[in-house]
């Protein structure tokens, strides 16, 4: 049935609670009317998707397929409707019978089946191609729980699990049917028959890979798009309870051994894990992925040597990167495939991103451990290194370094980016600067030996979930303006420039700010006791706890400020508020440290009475996409401080932009790109840059204690690290306060202290005139546009996968 007015809607709802539960609608419960509503979108949904699958199958259009371990979509109650173009006609419906519908959204488990940027840099992705009708899918890891719950006790992180499929997951469809076999272990089999060779997989341990399908709605089309997530299921081809005690026991502990391939989520976004169960979740995705992506191909009656022209595949940062070998197998061993032709066929369906240049985030698996899990793929992966080798020994000489330094296996380990680029045609990374990085120095030698391959995508965020969907009356404001072209079109954003000057408009958006800050001072008060003023300078950073990310510089400027205003309680400043939100890695040592120091600061300073309420630090616990949509619409500063050239790109730069927060920022990742959309009058940069930082790195870096002992303000700010000013766990502290001083200081913060608190001063003194702030702030929000994935898919789509967009027949 269509849904056409709030009369349907209220119907359909009424109904789906009386049929699924056998009571009233008055009667419901929050999941229970939840899951109903839920139930009704979904099914509205579903005709639409059918209808697309349908014209890709008859089309028979190129499929691009993103590969990724991790996706972090938040969730999809209201994303859905809005992009149905139904959220107000449910809302009206709803109101009706005394049912808010921002309470029910507010039930649903946030979908995050990933750790940070990277995970959400997917769904934003999936977002903008459905919306654009592209024919392009994510596939990953239906994980029974995604990342942990942050919970803070006792000003330290505390991890709880995310179960998230509680209530089960009303939008997905199991399709036990499409399952495949996913090979575990074992040995393989060499058999000679006549010229060609057969390698049979022996012995090996199975896992069936069933995929869960969930719909991606596109805005204001009828396209739905596919998320298919995989989960592990034991094969069960005997009946368990005929069997022999220590027979029973075998099947229970491979039942066991097969669950727990999708039961948890790495939580870690940096550090690579070297665990045996990580390298399984990482084939199986890929076996999993490229398995039913070839059945499907073949049902349709598609010639795999043809495949290349008709399928994409998209490996996001290593994790996947044994879709190359995965892929050669598939057409060697089950469809006979030569190698030249498998190789060919491969290089042209795979493309890789690189996300990070930290070197201790690079994959490498320990080849005996590889070869015992994978025998067969380990196999591939040493014939495409050996034949790797002999190109590289052709061009460069028998005993070049190079073929040393380019190896996929090397010193007993299996190098996955190298893989990944020997393997791919095409490699990108995620801003114009980390590109350039990744082409002159950390792949320089790949770089000259396939400089065709490389190029830039920058990254984008879905401007409708993180502007539309998430801040409103900046939405209307906008709309009001400029009319609503931008929403499918967020270039057009760039007509509000005209309209910075206009007091109307300027009013409208200082209004919008208010509002958004007032809602999030509201949780603030709810969650963590605190009382913040409406017009002191929301100044946040959110993001993933990292050194590297310098939450620690944010807390010294803090903690400069506090002692300042303590010698002069008169201080002429704006009050500001400070807000932190990020999880840090279970395993992250200094990272839960740093939580400590945060949380122990904010609780000194927020009880400080001599200092009349100026300042105000907020830890904000479990910052997760929904919370983030709180957040980014109340920011005023928006805090971009990582060292300069160890932020691949950063998303969240971007959601603060088009928010129209200022940014206080270093020239890393998309930041430069941002800074010269907007113009330097309208961001406020400091610190090194990318090329200082490199060089202070290639001599041995510079000497912090020189830094610490001629300027006051850090030699004060670090000493009370260290002499109990601090209440709490003095032992948190001093391990910061060690790893600066006596460790060099690797990331740089005392080096860009005082020009960070420069970059500060300016931004405050910009915000005590409150027009010439708007009006700023508008430029932020006016460009950008080139920041919507909109604009990122649809260079992936032209200049990397070669699909088109479509028109639903
Ligand atoms: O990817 C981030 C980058 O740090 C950020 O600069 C960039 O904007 C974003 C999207 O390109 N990287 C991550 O988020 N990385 C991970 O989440 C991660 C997850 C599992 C890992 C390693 C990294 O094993």
């Amino acid at each position: 049935m269509l849904i056409q007015n709030k009369e349907d809607v209220k119907k359909l709802f009424k109904d789906r609670i009386e049929t699924m539960y056998g009571i009233t609608f008055e009667n419901a419960s929050p999941v229970e009317s939840y899951t109903a509503l839920a139930g009704v979108v979904r099914d509205y949904i579903y005709r639409n998707w059918a209808k697309t699958n349908r014209s890709y199958d008859e089309t028979s259009q190129k499929q691009a397929y993103y590969f990724s371990i991790e996706f972090l979509s938040g969730k999809q109650l209201c994303t859905n409707l809005l992009n149905l173009g139904l959220r107000d006609t449910f809302k009206e419906g709803l109101e009706e019978l005394g049912v808010d519908l921002a309470e029910v959204e507010r039930v649903e488990h946030d979908l995050g089946l990933g750790n940070g940027g990277l995970g959400r840099l997917g769904s934003c992705f999936l977002e903008s191609l459905a919306s654009q009708q592209f024919p392009a899918h994510g596939c990953t890891i239906r994980y029974k729980y995604g990342l942990f719950k942050q919970k803070i006790i006792d000003n330290q992180q505390v991890e709880i699990l995310d179960d998230w499929l509680e209530y089960g997951n009303t939008w997905e469809v199991r399709r036990p049917n499409r399952a495949v076999e996913v090979k575990f272990y074992g040995y393989v089999d060499i058999d000679d028959i006549g010229s060609t060779t057969i390698f049979k997989h022996r012995n090996y341990q199975p896992v069936m890979a069933v995929p869960h399908d969930m719909p991606v709605v596109g805005y204001g089309n009828d396209t739905v798009n596919t998320l298919r997530l995989f989960s592990a299921e034991p094969k069960r081809e005997i009946d368990y309870t005929l069997l022999s005690g220590e027979e029973m026991q075998k099947a229970i502990n491979y039942e066991r051994s097969v669950e727990s391939i999708t039961e948890i989520l790495y939580p870690d976004d940096s550090q690579k894990e070297g665990k045996e169960l990580r390298l399984k979740q990482q084939y199986f995705l890929v076996s999993a992925g490229i398995q039913t992506i070839v059945n499907r191909y073949k049902r349709k009656g598609g010639d795999l040597s043809e495949l290349g022209k008709k399928v994409a595949i998209h490996i996001n940062d290593t994790h996947p990167a044994l879709s190359i070998p995965e892929m050669m197998r598939v057409l060697m061993d089950e469809d006979n495939f030569g190698w030249d032709e498998a190789w060919s066929i491969t290089r042209e369906v795979m493309s890789y991103t690189n996300h990070t240049i930290l070197p201790e985030a690079f994959e490498k698996w320990d080849i005996e451990s590889f070869r015992w899990l994978l025998p067969r793929i380990y196999m591939i992966v040493e014939e495409i290194d050996r034949r790797h080798k002999e190109e590289l020994r052709c061009k460069y000489g028998q005993d070049s370094w190079k073929v040393w330094e380019m190896a996929i296996i090397r010193d007993n380990s299996i190098n996955m980016a190298h893989m990944a680029i020997v393997g791919s045609h095409s490699v990108n990374g995620v801003a114009k600067v980390h590109t350039e990085i990744l082409k002159n120095s950390v792949m320089k030698n790949f770089y000259e030996y396939y400089p065709d391959k490389f190029n830039n995508k920058t990254n984008g965020i879905t401007h409708r979930s993180w502007l539309l969907k998430s801040n409103s009356p900046l939405s209307k404001a906008v709309t009001e303006t400029i009319g609503d072209s931008w929403i499918k079109d967020p270039m057009q954003l760039e007509e509000l420039v005209k309209f910075k000057g206009d007091s109307s408009f300027k009013e409208k958006v200082r209004a919008a700010k208010r509002e958004n800050k007032e809602r999030l001072a509201k949780i603030i008060l709810e969650n963590n006791g605190i009382s913040v003023d409406i017009d002191s300078i929301f100044d946040v950073q959110v993001k993933r706890i990292h050194e590297y990310k310098r939450q620690t510089l944010n807390i010294f400027h803090i903690l400069d400020l506090y002692y300042r205003l303590k010698d002069n309680p008169n201080m002429d400043m704006v009050p500001r508020t400070f807000i932190f939100g990020g999880k840090a890695a279970p395993g992250y040592y200094m990272a839960k440290r740093i939580i400590n120091l945060m949380m122990s600061v904010a609780e000194m300073i927020n009880n400080d009475k001599s200092i009349g309420g100026k300042i105000k630090v907020v830890g904000l616990e479990n910052y997760r996409v929904s919370l983030a949509e709180r957040i980014f619409p109340a920011t005023d500063i928006s805090e971009q401080i990582s060292t300069a050239s160890k932020e691949a790109s950063g998303t969240g730069n971007m959601k603060f932009m088009l928010n129209g927060a200022l940014t206080v920022g270093t020239l890393d990742g998309a930041n430069i790109e941002i800074r010269e959309a907007v113009g330097d009058e309208n961001f406020f940069k400091f610190g090194l840059t990318v090329d200082e930082v490199m060089k202070y790195y290639e001599s041995g870096g510079y000497a912090a204690f020189d830094v610490y002992n001629k300027d006051f303000r850090i030699k004060r700010v670090m000493n009370s690290l260290v002499d109990n000013s601090i209440p709490g766990q003095g032992e948190s502290y001093k391990r910061i306060y060690e790893t600066i001083l006596y460790n060099n200081d690797q990331y740089f913060v005392l080096k860009d202290f005082d020009s960070y608190i420069k970059a500060q001063d300016r931004a405050e003194k910009a915000y005590r005139d409150q027009d010439r702030w708007t009006e700023m702030s508008i430029v932020n929000t006016a460009k950008s546009g080139i920041f919507s994935s909109d604009r990122t898919v649809r260079e992936y789509a032209d200049e990397i996968w070669g699909i088109k967009a479509s028109v639903l027949k």
